[in-house]
């Protein structure tokens, strides 16, 4: 089989609070291995993963997706930014027993969305229609569906970021080796969640016609919401 000369990549931000799984997950998802003790996420860590994209059919292509798991504590909100350029995808995690972690999911939303703008700590404005229908593709993941189940605290609802934004949703338990197995409900949406995200990247109207910056991105997207 001949090896291509490069293989094209997507970046996708990995974000949520402290302490949701974002780490378990990742390394889940690259390496088919979470441990238990992931230790603490200092800046951020990066996890490729080699894709099929549309894999069965005659557009089949290997991409490379960079999973980009950035550090969720609030003294480095400032320094986060710099890895929010470019992006590609973006993943939301949350905790399906922590409500507040999935109430902030807002928050990381606007984060990285207003990457390109100043804002001051704790200053975001999460307005759900500015992000409603979002030129990025966005996966919202709810992770300790183990946990959720025997505390029953999940409600297994759509979650309204998830609605608000348009994004696909998964709920998992990281520790599980079969969550993410080749077939499962939850392996085809992060699959076609990874198709998605390449598409808007590499085969979209606008992107054929020439690269968009990330203001152009978002005066387009704010355009497109009838937002001066
Ligand atoms: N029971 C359970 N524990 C989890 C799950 N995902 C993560 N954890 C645990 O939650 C803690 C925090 O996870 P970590 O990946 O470091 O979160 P991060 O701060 O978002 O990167 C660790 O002790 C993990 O082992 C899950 O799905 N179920
Ligand atoms: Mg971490």
């Amino acid at each position: 089989m001949a090896v291509p000369a490069a293989i094209d990549k997507v970046k996708i931000i990995v974000v949520g609070d402290s302490g949701v799984g974002k780490t378990s997950l990742v390394q889940r998802i690259c390496l088919n291995e979470a441990s238990t003790n992931p230790g603490w996420t200092i800046g951020c860590s990066v996890e490729v993963k080699l894709h099929e994209y549309k894999v069965g059919t005659p557009v089949e292509k290997t991409f490379f997706v960079e999973l980009w798991d950035v550090g969720g504590s609030t003294s480095h909100q400032n320094s986060r930014s710099i890895f929010y350029n470019p992006v590609h995808g973006m993943i939301l995690v949350h905790d399906l027993t922590n409500r507040k972690s999935h109430q902030n999911l807002g928050k990381w939303l606007a984060e990285v969305l207003n990457r390109d703008t100043y804002i001051e700590p704790n200053g975001y404005n999460y307005d759900p229609e500015q992000f409603a229908g979002t030129q990025i593709p966005i996966l919202v993941v709810g992770t300790k569906a183990d946990l959720a189940q025997t505390l029953r605290e999940s409600s297994f609802s759509r979650s309204s970021v998830a609605e608000e934004s348009g994004a696909d949703e998964i709920n998992l338990d990281c520790h599980q080796i079969k969550c993410l197995a080749p077939g499962s409900t939850n392996a085809v949406n992060l699959s076609r969640f990874f198709d998605k995200v390449i598409e808007r990247r590499y085969y979209s109207r606008e992107v054929l016609s020439g690269h968009s910056t990330p203001t152009q991105e978002r005066r387009r997207f704010l355009k497109n919401n009838h937002i001066d």
